[in-house]
């Protein structure tokens, strides 16, 4: 029989800092890995810059300036009825270039004023510590996450945030979608996720591995002082799940799909684990990667296991055995959206694979394997949306597709046991898209009015998906 949602399931919506925050200099922020990235479009990667140049279009330096509109935007989420909203914190507001002694207090300042606001409308904050903020000065001068100095500056940004919104804030997650630098054929995950570039002549998976190490001890670092601060904090790892299909019942097709999703279980197998897995090692020793793991690091890394698995969803894909691997390893055709294209699943305008039964298999095969509490923390529709004459936006396609989502995730809950936190689609209100860099690529149910090349007046518009996730808030998701 079917049995409802948990009575105190999160209802909320997910944002970034640096995709709808704006402000990128003000209150002596400093600039991060983004802030030096231009727009793209689809098809045509951001070019990361190395400073500011002034003839260049930086989309993410106002994007919807929430920095300014705050109280406006969180008045929006409560008239909705969200419960919390998951943001990250722009670690290069706390301390600008990464490596001062002291936070900087203005930034420190933004995020009590707008807790406080979302703390007044009974809207719990859940907090991601890195989404893809990286200072620009530590990808500079330290070369980001490849030198192992970097472990501690991320676990005294963790520490001084912990301290201060330890009242504040129970929910927190380390890495936003750590595992997406696993495909380094797209060189932006590494810059935006580590603050690297690939030299020529180096081994790109080499340096990846050599950063994710890096990175797994920051996140097991900061877990284990959070759990000093505050030992009710719970204190999640994120990562970007994307189911991965064998093409066929072919043997070798199946074991192509199971390398690939170890791939993208890896990070996650070290988080939960606190451990190395069996293959990781294997590939190291055969690749003769030159991974130094210490006795130390293995003690960091088993004392700092996270609680909870945040995880994003949009898309499955399908691999097929023949073309599985490049020359250098890496899944060609497991990438977001390169996968060899299923037959039975339709796609976005993006090429991203609409399945929601994809979603009740992640929160399965998550599930299975750890044994902790999964939190979906995004999932969503990224479409073009038009502002109709009478100020109306009809997105009944994305209605659709979290309908659907929340569908299968309700099954997964209810039929199979899974057990879930709560559930943040991305973008609750419009802004800036990460891999493309556009603002046309909209997922909010609020929308603002802003374009690609940032004209707009910047007022903000409800979308006939406002009233309709307000309703299945109202109903714990009974009505949709
Ligand atoms: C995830 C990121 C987000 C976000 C989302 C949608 O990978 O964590 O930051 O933007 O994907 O992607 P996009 O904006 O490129 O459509």
């Amino acid at each position: 029989m079917k049995t409802s949602l948990p009575k105190d399931f999160l209802w909320g919506g997910a944002l970034a800092a640096h995709q709808f925050e704006g402000g990128w200099n003000k209150g002596g922020k400093g600039a991060s890995v983004v802030d030096v990235m231009t727009a793209g479009a689809h098809g045509v990667a951001r070019e990361i810059t190395e400073t500011v140049e002034a003839d260049k279009f930086y989309p993410n330096h106002e994007a919807i300036d929430f920095y300014h509109h705050y109280k406006e935007d969180i008045a929006l989420f409560s008239e909705m009825g969200l419960n919390c909203l998951r943001t990250s914190i722009a670690w290069t507001r706390i301390f600008p270039t990464g490596i001062e002694e002291e936070p900087n207090e203005a930034g420190l300042q933004f995020y009590d004023d707008v807790f406080d606001e979302l703390i007044k409308h009974k809207i719990e904050p859940i907090i991601t510590l890195s989404h893809f903020e990286i200072p620009l000065y530590i990808a500079q001068e330290y070369g980001g996450f490849r030198d192992k100095r970097v472990v501690d500056l991320f676990a005294k940004f963790a520490e001084v945030c912990f301290t201060r919104y330890q009242h504040k804030v129970k929910y927190w997650m380390t890495f936003n979608e750590i595992n997406n630098q696993m495909d380094t054929n797209t060189p932006l995950f590494l810059w935006t996720n580590s603050g690297v570039t690939v030299k020529p002549g180096e081994n790109a998976k080499e340096v990846m591995y050599t950063v994710a190490h890096h990175e797994l001890l920051a996140s097991a670092k900061a877990v284990a002082i959070g759990k000093k601060i505050n030992p009710d904090f719970e204190i999640g790892c994120m990562v970007s799940h994307v189911p991965i299909y064998p093409y066929s019942c072919r043997p070798a097709d199946i074991m192509a799909a199971e390398d690939a999703m170890r791939q993208r279980f890896f990070f996650a197998d070290v988080h939960c684990r606190g451990a190395y897995p069996n293959y990781a090692l294997k590939e190291f020793e055969r690749e003769g990667y030159d991974i130094t793991i210490t006795e130390e690091d293995k003690d960091i890394l088993q004392n700092g296991t996270v609680d909870y698995i945040g995880f994003s969803y949009y898309m499955s894909t399908v691999v097929k055995a023949d073309i599985t691997q490049d020359n250098t390893g890496n899944v060609v055709n497991g990438g977001l959206a390169n996968g060899v294209e299923n037959p039975y699943i339709e796609s976005s305008d993006w090429g991203w694979a609409i399945d929601p039964t994809g979603l009740r298999y992640t929160m399965n095969r998550l599930y299975d394997r750890y044994q902790l509490p999964l939190f979906i923390v995004e999932n969503g529709f990224g479409a073009i949306d038009e502002l109709e004459e009478d100020g109306k936006i009809h997105d009944d396609t994305r209605i659709d597709y979290l309908k659907k989502h929340i569908d299968a995730l309700e099954l997964a809950v209810t039929y199979d046991g899974v057990p879930l936190i709560g559930y943040t689609p991305w973008g609750i209100i419009d802004l800036v898209s990460f891999t493309t860099g556009e603002m046309k690529k909209r997922y909010g149910m609020i929308y603002v009015d802003r374009d690609n090349e940032g004209n707009g007046s910047m007022k903000r518009y409800k979308k006939d998906s406002f009233e309709w996730y307000k309703k299945v808030i109202a109903t714990n998701g009974k009505k949709r």
